[in-house]
């Protein structure tokens, strides 16, 4: 049975988990959820996602829930097929420590200080809000900051945990796209991210799901 994807394409999580389900080319149904009339609010939705949030994934029943954990399983359960070496073989411990580092610093030492600006750009605008310049500003200072420490680490290593892809990379890709939107354009400026970003942005898993990804940052609330 095809594994089922409940979530919206477009949106940051589920679109993370459709990058990894298409470098692995493992067959799947997107089955939507109906978030405009809250769906992911009903009761029988937050008995497999408690907190209310696409996407969540179901696997002939195993239910599991964020999308960076998504990710995980499914390039662990099909490790033999599409990209290979997206998860570091558990034998290989200083691999595998050196991946939980990367996937840390995508949580910790990106997405927290990516995200803020999305959501002080994009998440205003689409409310109708101002943008209040002063936040943006903040929020770009300390996001400077950690892509610097990024540039750093990557001009020793091809990619976040070495010199292998892994899925510590692409977990940036849903947000990192976001941030052009947002004016910003760090990812690019900086000469060795720009070359890791180019490399990852540029992957036809992608090429292949960015699209919705714009629709929904330009569709109204
Ligand atoms: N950490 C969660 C975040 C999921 C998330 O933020 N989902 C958003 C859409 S991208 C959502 O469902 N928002 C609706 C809500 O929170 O009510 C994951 O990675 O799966």
């Amino acid at each position: 049975m095809a594994l089922k994807l409940y979530g919206t394409a477009g949106w940051g999580g589920t679109d993370r988990v459709l990058v990894t389900l298409r470098e692995k080319g493992v067959p799947f149904e997107l089955c939507g959820v109906d978030t405009k009339n809250k769906e992911h609010k009903s009761a029988g939705f937050l008995e497999k996602q408690p907190f209310g949030q696409v996407p969540y994934l179901d696997d002939d029943g195993f239910i599991i829930y964020e999308s960076r954990a998504i990710s995980y399983y499914i390039a662990a359960k099909y490790s033999d097929q599409g990209t290979q070496g997206l998860i570091p073989k558990v034998e290989d411990l200083k691999a595998s420590a050196l991946f939980q580092q990367a996937l840390s610093n995508e949580v910790c030492n990106f997405e927290a200080y990516a995200y803020p600006l999305v959501v002080a750009v994009v998440y205003q605008r689409r409310r109708g809000l101002e943008v209040d310049q002063k936040v943006v500003d903040k929020v770009i200072t300390a996001l400077d900051e950690k892509l610097d420490v990024y540039d750093q680490i990557l001009s020793k290593q091809k990619y976040i945990a070495g010199d292998e892809l892994t899925l510590a990379d692409l977990l940036h890709l849903t947000t990192g796209a976001l941030l052009p939107i947002c004016g910003y354009h760090g990812l690019e400026t900086r000469p060795n991210v720009a070359r890791w970003w180019n490399e990852i942005s540029t992957r036809p898993s992608w090429q292949a799901t960015k699209g919705p990804n714009v629709v929904w940052v330009n569709s109204k609330a």
